[in-house]
């Protein structure tokens, strides 16, 4: 026996299935799209979502999402600019910025059109380690008037804006923001290590936003500058790219409301069917705005919705993984559901319930699976 079980693991590689206890075996999922391709080098990368075996996505598989490339910034010449409304303007080199006091935050995101469609890989959970977005407004000072800041990416590209008869083109920059109130109020960090170690180019480095319980595009990359002004931000990734167009019955009637990709919105979802001896167990994990959840739910093809548990390594901002022991499975092909309600009573919607939304983005419908019992 000249390998360990570690030094096994490492020999085996990336895809290697997940740690599996003695005996215990993978029920596979019969849903898996054809064209399903995690992992590679894209700007696009999605995580498979069947490896998940604890609360943090390994570093080398966090999905990702790119808009105008990864531009790699130089760390040694790198500063975050501080402009706008506020009584200190300040520039903060890497170790400046890394000598304010730190904090760790687990994130569980995902980008807001994950879907089926790419078996909800553009998700994962990173234990980030920053500071915070507060206690730098606060330090700068931001005025009264100051209501909105604005994040900047350093990745650029040209964009089209209409308006009216008349088309504008821009060289454009990833830029996000979300309102003072929202930055001091909220666990939004600036962060620099993913899992312990530097943000690599890809996941932002050196520096990016993390805004626990958001959905993704809120987590800005590359960040070089913070600027806070008095008018609403209208950009482009924020007011158009991503949004939601949704009817709503509102005092009797329905309405076209159209809002921002902001706060998750709840969602489970299934990624895992193993099986010991004559017990199945589910795993899965949900995805949420950090409101404490009530309950997790489960269900076998047409069966009664029974209770999961959650797993007790689960922090407030993480996904929250959890399980379900389901007993007396027969030989065949099943079909299993989840459903997620946190404390103030709101429930993951079905399929139908989102038949009045008109748009892609924000698709947590419950996320039927199936699996092939043998
Ligand atoms: N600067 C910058 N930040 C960005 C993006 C981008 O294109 N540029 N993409 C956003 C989107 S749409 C998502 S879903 C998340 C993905 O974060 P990750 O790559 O760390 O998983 O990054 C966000 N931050
Ligand atoms: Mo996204």
């Amino acid at each position: 026996m000249g390998l360990t079980a570690a030094g096994l693991l490492a020999a085996v590689g990336k895809w290697a299935v997940p740690a599996l206890a003695q005996g215990e075996t993978v029920v596979p999922f019969t849903d898996i799209p054809p064209n399903f391709n995690p992992g590679g080098e894209g700007p696009v990368r999605l995580y498979d979502i069947r490896n998940i075996d604890g609360l943090y996505t390994p570093n080398n598989e966090f999905f990702s999402i790119a808009h105008y490339g990864m531009p790699e910034v130089d760390a040694n010449a790198y500063r975050l600019r501080v402009t706008g409304l506020i009584d200190r303007p300040i520039e903060l080199s890497i170790d400046q910025i890394r000598s304010r006091p730190s904090v760790q935050v687990g994130a569980g995101y995902e980008c807001s059109g994950n879907s089926a469609r790419s078996v909800q890989g553009l998700s994962s959970c990173g234990n980030f380690t920053g500071t915070r977005l507060a206690s730098l407004l606060a330090d700068v000072g931001v005025e009264d008037r100051g209501r909105e800041v604005l994040f900047f990416g350093a990745d650029q590209g040209e964009e089209t804006t209409a308006f009216r008869q008349q088309d504008v083109t821009l060289d454009s920059q990833f830029i996000r923001s979300m309102s003072v109130q929202e930055a001091m109020d909220g666990d939004a960090i600036l962060a620099y290590e993913l899992n312990g170690q530097p943000l690599n180019t890809r996941q932002g480095a050196p520096l990016r936003l993390i805004v626990p319980g958001w959905y993704g595009v809120a987590n800005v990359k590359w960040m070089t500058g913070l600027h806070v002004q008095q008018d609403r931000f209208v950009g482009h990734f924020q007011a158009r790219w991503y949004r939601t167009v949704r009817g709503e019955e509102i005092a009797g009637d329905m309405k076209y409301n159209e809002t921002e990709v902001t706060r998750l919105r709840i969602k489970s979802i299934i990624s895992r069917v193993t099986r010991q001896g004559g017990t199945h167990r589910v795993m899965g994990f949900v995805l949420h705005d950090g409101t404490p959840l009530r309950s997790v739910e489960v269900r076998v093809d047409d069966g009664p919705w029974q209770s999961a548990t959650l797993d007790p390594a689960n922090t407030q901002y993480s996904w929250k993984l959890f399980s379900y022991d389901w007993n007396g499975a027969t030989p065949g092909e099943h079909t299993l559901v989840s459903r997620a309600t946190d404390i103030n009573g709101t429930t993951q919607v079905t399929e139908e319930e989102l038949a009045t939304k008109q748009t892609f983005l924000e698709h947590n419908a419950q996320f039927p699976r199936r699996v092939m019992v043998s």
